[in-house]
């Protein structure tokens, strides 16, 4: 049994979760609230299938630090902390909640992922999309997936796209306290199956300026910042009827002009942040020709330098050898995955 939920009182009880990574779209770039993890702008990705992060976690009864191993490796620093200060909601969530005697005690957190922390794919988003949903339910919490959302956010903001499958809207909201702020499911993984992200591997060196300091300081120093947060809040309303239709010419074509937009707000940063390495250029340049010649494919670019080609089907081995010319030394497939689930829900659905 991975969730047990004999919350009474001083028992140590543990659930484990799985969560899927997610690409944005229409990316989120800088937040008007850093503690809380809030957006200036709404954002919209696709779930990736196969990739997940597997997370357990168990509230023992000894008041201790918490423990965090990530791939078999103790979590130190920044990586601790910031898992702790996760854990410590669910506990003040608990609390309230659940009225119980006594507190949670030190918190055990275990965390696997089936694809390298270092590819750039965004494993923090599973990370805590996973935590979120594996530490409210050892807490006793009962399944709330705009909470585990709220949560999620709180550790790293795009993980909130990660508790819904399929096709998620991250709102930016309006209150001071982030209530309305979580990722919102617009289509479910089996909208549309045939919908492919290719990614090419181009540089698994860590990059120079992680994105919450880019993004951090974009906000602060980059004059093309307002124009940014304008034109991706209305990127996001026109993506969601693009990926409404399955039109993967107008999703391409605006997932493009969206991550450019994204990068030309962090090259007017001073100083520039330029997170593209040269194969990443040549790859995406190559696509214009290529599409000239009737093959539908086009790419995202997160803040690092790892192109994500977007594609159907039909052009996915297209896509791989295309990453592979261009300099990919890895390529990784995916499709659209679904939500984040508690373990025992995936044991009682085979049954
Ligand atoms: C995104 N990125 O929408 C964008 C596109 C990077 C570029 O979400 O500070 O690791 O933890 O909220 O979520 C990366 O930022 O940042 C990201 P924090 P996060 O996927």
């Amino acid at each position: 049994m991975f969730c047990e939920r004999a919350w009474s009182g001083g028992a140590a009880v543990k659930a484990t979760a799985r969560s899927h990574p997610n690409i944005a779209l229409i990316k989120y770039w800088g937040k008007r609230d850093d503690r809380l993890v809030l957006p200036h702008q709404s954002s919209l990705s696709v779930t990736l299938a196969p990739l997940s992060v597997t997370t357990t976690v168990e509230f023992t009864t000894v008041a201790a630090p918490d423990t965090v191993r990530i791939n078999g490796a103790d979590a130190v620093g920044t990586e601790l902390s910031r898992v702790s200060e996760a854990i410590a909601l669910v506990r003040a969530d608990a609390k309230r909640l659940l009225k119980r005697k006594g507190g949670l005690g030190a918190a055990k957190v275990i965390s696997h992922g089936n694809f390298p922390a270092s590819a750039g794919l965004a494993s923090s988003a599973a990370a805590f999309a996973a935590l979120a949903m594996a530490a409210r339910a050892a807490a006793g919490l009962p399944k709330d997936e705009r909470a585990a959302s709220i949560l999620a956010r709180r550790g790293s903001g795009s993980a909130c796209r990660s508790i819904a499958g399929g096709f998620v809207r991250w709102n930016r909201g309006k209150r001071k306290d982030g209530a309305d702020s979580y990722g919102e499911q617009l289509f479910d993984e089996h909208h549309w199956p045939g919908l492919r992200m290719v990614v090419g591997m181009v540089s698994r060196e860590e990059k120079a300026v992680k994105s919450r300091d880019g993004m951090r300081s974009t906000v602060k120093n980059s004059p093309f910042y307002p124009a940014w947060a304008k034109s991706a809040e209305l990127d996001c309303v026109a993506m969601a009827k693009h990926v409404k239709r399955r039109d993967l010419q107008a999703v391409g074509e605006l997932a493009e002009r969206n991550a450019w937009r994204m990068h030309a707000s962090a090259l007017g940063n001073n100083p520039p942040l330029c997170y593209l390495k040269p194969a990443t250029l040549e790859m995406i340049l190559a696509l214009d020709g290529l599409r000239r010649s009737g093959v539908p494919i086009w790419f995202t670019l997160d803040a690092g330098p790892n192109p994500v080609l977007l594609t159907d089907e039909a052009n996915e081995d297209r896509a791989a050898q295309l990453a592979r010319e261009m300099g990919a030394e890895e390529v990784v497939r995916c499709r659209p995955g679904g939500p984040s689930v508690l373990l025992t829900e995936v044991e009682a659905d085979a049954a």
